[in-house]
């Protein structure tokens, strides 16, 4: 007996072939896959025959010897024509499912296909978006003379926004970027909560103390005309007064150049049933000081002056000194004003020697970085905050959470929230 082997793309193909080449009488030895089917190749599939005659047409009879030699016996050799149909017969099932198989197979891979495509196409845009971004950040950085990474864009945007003026920014974004962690850096969110505690930081608050029983707080107020001296003046004498605290407070007015501010102010002071002083020279500045030496906390309202009004500037150092006393002097600045023009307030009324800053009109903004900008620049502690024009409910105790809040989201959020 000799053994034949026929390959082909379908195990019926190889059989019809060892049919052709062996005749009806060729015995099918086994049939097995090589290689499987792919989009790109064909499968391959090996029938192995036996002919008991010698030749493929000559094949002689087979010994039992040879027989057992090759492993087999008769009774599992079966006729190929027989095998040939089954298989033929087997194999069409299989194609139904194998077509369906691949069917399902190439539509996942299209699927897969194009779902990578889509992926490949995001990658790539959102790489070109930060190329983009990056080289437009990067001329920004070139007019900015600082080098800041895009992924400070966002802060940087706020802060700017916010009227911070742009050297505190860039002096603050460098030290940042000196010590934030790396690791904090990835996510834009980090980077703000990061900054907005860093702001936070840099603003000094004058925390309000209870004034001791032996003892005397004298303040004055002063600034530039309509920034709102007088109201605060107000809603402080009805908050130590009535409010929030039971002190004996008196009031004085240097302010009596035009009747009707005198007069605006007695009527608060009448209203809350507290003493009330007006002076018009140093002699009568002691006096009064000296009426009112009962009481525990003393407010003195001054004249709206310009910053550039030097002259009456040095009248109100002139009162300062010659009182004798220590008085507490607190800047009073809108925060609706330019930073430009809170600098040169600044630097003007400080010949006073500003003990601290009370800012006014928060309801009238929504950027406040030029009062962030004040006080980096002058470090000098914030003490209040006026919050709108009723007296004597719109006032609050300065902390610097509520000013980077409102220097974040602005004042219209923080009161509706
Ligand atoms: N919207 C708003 N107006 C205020 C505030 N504080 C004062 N004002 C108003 O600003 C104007 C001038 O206030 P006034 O106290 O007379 O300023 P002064 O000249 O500095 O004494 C008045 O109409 C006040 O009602 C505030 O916080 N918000
Ligand atoms: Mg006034």
């Amino acid at each position: 007996m000799k053994l034949y082997t026929f390959t082909a793309p379908t195990p019926a193909q190889a059989l019809k072939k060892a049919q052709r080449a062996c005749g009806e009488e060729a015995l099918v030895v086994s049939t097995k896959q090589v290689r499987k089917k792919t989009l790109v190749q064909e499968g391959l599939y090996e029938v192995v025959v036996a002919l008991k005659s010698a030749k493929k047409n000559e094949q002689k009879t087979q010994t039992k010897k040879e027989k057992k030699d090759i492993g087999f016996d008769d009774e599992i050799l079966l006729n190929i024509s027989k095998t040939a149909r089954q298989l033929s017969n087997l194999q069409s099932d299989q194609n139904r499912n194998q077509n369906a198989d691949i069917v399902k197979t190439i539509k996942n891979e299209i699927k897969e296909d194009e779902y990578k495509l889509l992926k490949n196409d995001i990658a790539l845009l959102s790489d070109k978006i930060k190329l983009l971004q990056t080289m437009l950040w990067d001329e920004k950085n070139n007019s900015r003379g600082v080098e800041i990474p895009p992924e400070f864009a966002e802060i940087y945007d706020i802060a700017q926004k916010s009227g911070i003026n742009s050297e505190h920014i860039k002096a603050i974004l460098e030290e940042t970027l000196a010590h934030m962690p790396l690791h904090m850096r990835q996510n834009s969110s980090t980077i703000k909560r990061y900054f907005q505690v860093l702001l936070k930081k840099l603003i000094p608050v004058r925390i309000e103390k209870e004034i001791p029983k032996s003892g005397q707080k004298i303040m004055m107020l002063v600034g530039s005309t309509g920034v709102g001296k007088t109201t605060t003046l107000a809603k402080l004498a009805a908050r130590y007064s009535l409010l929030q605290y039971r002190y004996k407070v008196g009031i004085i007015t240097l302010d009596t150049y035009r009747i009707g501010a005198v007069e605006q102010l007695f009527q608060y002071a009448q209203m809350m049933k507290l003493p009330f002083e007006d002076v018009i020279d140093t002699e009568d500045f002691k006096k009064a000081l000296a009426n009112l030496s009962y009481c525990d906390l003393i407010l003195i309202d001054t004249v709206g002056s310009s910053q550039h009004d030097r002259k009456k500037i040095e009248k109100l150092a002139s009162f300062l000194e010659q009182s004798n006393r220590p008085i507490d002097v607190s800047l009073v600045v809108s925060a609706s004003a330019k930073y430009s023009d809170l600098k040169d307030t600044y630097e003007n009324f400080s010949y006073l020697d500003i003990d601290t800053l009370i800012v006014t009109k928060f309801d009238e903004t929504s950027n406040f970085g030029n009062i962030f900008s004040l006080i980096y620049e002058t470090q000098k502690p914030l003490s209040y905050f006026s919050t709108g024009q009723e007296v004597p409910d719109d006032i609050e105790t300065a902390n610097s959470d509520f000013l980077i809040e409102c220097l974040f989201e602005g004042f219209a959020h923080k009161v509706d929230a």
